[in-house]
């Protein structure tokens, strides 16, 4: 019986991607309220702290019946720190979803969820 050996080649050398640092762009370094806060009335400005400049392009708002609803932001340029005036949060769960363009030029995005308590008087 006569083997035939099947000669593999060298493995094949993998060649690592180059991968741009995570670094290059920024995220958040903190919010005002903080993400997952629960309060007894929507506060009055909701603030987004960025580690590096970028430019906020978009913030919306869904509450517990899910409609989005888009927030007012200042500056309109590039910043640290963007303010969101009288946001008009609804009682229950509200998500805030954000996107912004880093100065690296890549688009970042993410969310916060600030909790307003259901049975805060004065709400429609
Ligand atoms: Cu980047």
């Amino acid at each position: 019986m006569k083997l035939m050996g099947i000669m593999l080649g060298p493995a094949a050398l993998l060649f690592l991607l180059f991968m741009p640092p995570a670094s290059a762009h920024t995220a958040i370094k903190a919010t005002l309220p903080r993400d997952g806060a629960v309060l007894q009335e929507s506060p009055p400005v909701v603030e987004i702290e960025f580690a590096h400049a970028a430019r906020l392009t978009s913030v919306v708002v869904s509450g517990e019946d899910k409609s989005e609803r888009r927030l007012e932001f200042t500056p309109a340029g590039s910043a640290i720190t963007f303010k969101i005036p009288e946001p008009g949060l609804t009682p229950g769960r509200n998500e805030i979803r954000w996107k912004a363009l880093a100065d690296d030029g890549h688009v970042i995005n993410g969310s916060l969820t600030i909790i307003v308590k259901p049975d805060a008087a004065g709400t429609e």
